[in-house]
């Protein structure tokens, strides 16, 4: 697959007209496909182990058909039981199987996992590959696997791994004059390029990387994740507002707009992580203050839901009224840091789209809730912050969104070989793709097990889970 675009807005495209030419098969769904907008809330008898259950034998099922049909590529195509690269073509690196590592974990699928680290074990010895990897991606899902998967497992070739990959990635970090890290990076050569980049390629490494530094006792993971979040906060405006694109070697700002959603969404997130984690209290310095610029600048209410706006970083003027259902992160971040009025009050905003499509389409106009890009490419944003508002309040309404999530997922994106993307909620019988994306194994997946299961393999009062959903503390074992 070409990961020459940033990959969200490449799955966008990929969703969109030019779905054909980036390989995808769309087929119209046999049967009655639709979600059911606004279905009826499941009531207080619901079964919630059973829904557990149900979870579990779905996803050992789509592993089963990933391990018949396309054991160690990157990912499976679930309607033609084909399968694709991820990151280069004809370089997979095993994506959806080290994505799910900590998943078969925390779902006691012991022997799906062995065999996911045996073909890791016989497969995989290093990543000394001569192509170019983004490094945004390649942390999240690959260095973030592989770490979680030695964290509940303690198989120490998983750390290996993650080390070696982390080291071929460092050179992105350390070739850049400002700190802030090249987009790409060859994993033979160390060359690096593209620096034209953006807050979430550059400030999403300080969980994966930090644990590496703890684990292995080195800090120049830890240091490199760092400097690259304080380069681009030491050049915010004078409103601690931080437009989301910036050019790596000059440290110049590319755009003046500032957005929650991609291209930036997860340097929050991690600012926030780097202290939850680590207890850095810098980082906790500037999340808070980029929390209360974006809570005073971007916050926008319409028709009593609460949105976050495009800005103009340097006066604070609204640019647009778009939101990309990416951003929907953001209820389950502020309210795992504290802010529980905007976290409860943004999440009943996305329960509203929910409501309105069955499955959230992937952009909304928030002034009228219309569609602004009609796919979904199978998100597992809501119900990341369904999970987290369930944790830390236990309304039983969040995991009711959580179940209604669930089963509109399974309604609308099941086909013959797994779960897939859709092209279009707002019709009736939405069109397919043929498409599993990896974190399908590492995050909705995993949220919904979690709110549903009350498993004792899981410490729901002191855990972390990365921007790809992978644990990193409250394993139990
Ligand atoms: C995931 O890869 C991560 O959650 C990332 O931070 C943004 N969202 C995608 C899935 O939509």
């Amino acid at each position: 697959m070409n990961t020459s675009v940033y990959s969200r807005r490449r799955l966008l495209g990929m969703l969109g007209s030019a779905g054909a030419a980036a390989g995808l098969v769309t087929v119209t769904g046999p049967t009655a496909l639709a979600a059911t907008p606004g279905a009826a809330a499941p009531t207080a008898s619901t079964d919630w182990a059973a829904v557990a259950q149900d979870v579990r034998s779905e996803f050992r099922w789509a592993w089963q058909n990933y391990a018949t049909r396309a054991l160690g590529y990157d990912q499976i195509l679930p309607v033609s039981g084909g399968h694709s690269d991820f990151f280069a073509t004809g370089h997979s690196v095993g994506l959806s199987l080290i994505e799910a590592l900590d998943t078969l974990w925390v779902m006691g699928l012991d022997s799906e996992l062995s065999q996911a680290i045996d073909w890791i074990r016989n497969s995989l010895p290093s990543f000394d590959i001569d192509a170019s990897f983004q490094v945004f991606e390649s942390t999240i899902r690959v260095v973030g696997g592989l770490a979680a998967g030695y964290y509940v497992t303690g198989e120490p070739l998983l750390l290996q791994l993650a080390v070696d990959l982390a080291d071929r990635l460092l050179p992105a970090f350390t070739k850049s004059p400002t700190g802030l890290p090249y987009r790409f990076v060859n994993l033979h050569t160390g060359a690096v390029s593209d620096p034209n980049t953006n807050l979430a390629e550059i400030g999403t490494y300080l969980p994966e990387f930090g644990v590496l530094s703890q684990w292995t006792g080195d800090a120049k993971y830890y240091n490199a994740a760092k400097q690259a979040l304080r380069a681009a906060w030491d050049r915010r405006t004078s409103l601690n507002l931080l437009p989301y694109g910036i050019h790596a070697e000059t440290g110049q700002w590319t755009t003046s707009t500032a957005t929650i959603g991609p291209p930036a969404d997860s340097f929050y997130e991690y600012l926030w992580g780097g202290y939850r984690l680590f207890g850095d209290t810098e980082l906790l310095g500037w999340y808070q203050a980029a929390t209360a610029a974006i809570l005073q600048y971007q916050s926008d209410t319409k028709r009593g839901n609460l949105w976050f706006a495009q800005v103009d970083a340097n006066t604070g003027a609204k640019v647009d009224t778009g939101q990309s259902e990416l951003a929907a992160f953001y209820a389950g971040l502020l309210s795992n840091s504290g802010y529980a009025g905007p976290a409860a009050a943004y999440q009943a905003s996305w329960n509203a789209v929910q409501n309105k499509y069955g499955v959230l389409p992937e952009g909304i106009d928030y002034a009228n809730l219309r569609a602004t890009s009609k796919g979904n490419a199978l998100r597992p944003e809501f119900v990341d912050s369904a999970f987290k508002l369930w944790i830390n309040t236990r309304d039983e309404r969040y995991r009711q969104q959580a179940y209604t999530h669930y089963r509109n997922m399974k309604s609308t994106s099941k086909v013959a070989y797994g779960y897939t993307v859709l092209n279009d909620v707002t019709s009736k019988t939405p069109a397919r793709g043929d498409f599993c994306p990896g974190y399908w194994w590492a995050e909705q997946t995993k949220y919904y097990w979690l709110t549903f299961s009350d498993t004792n393999r899981f410490d729901y009062a002191n855990h972390f889970l990365s921007t790809e959903g992978k644990i990193l503390l409250g394993a139990r074992k």
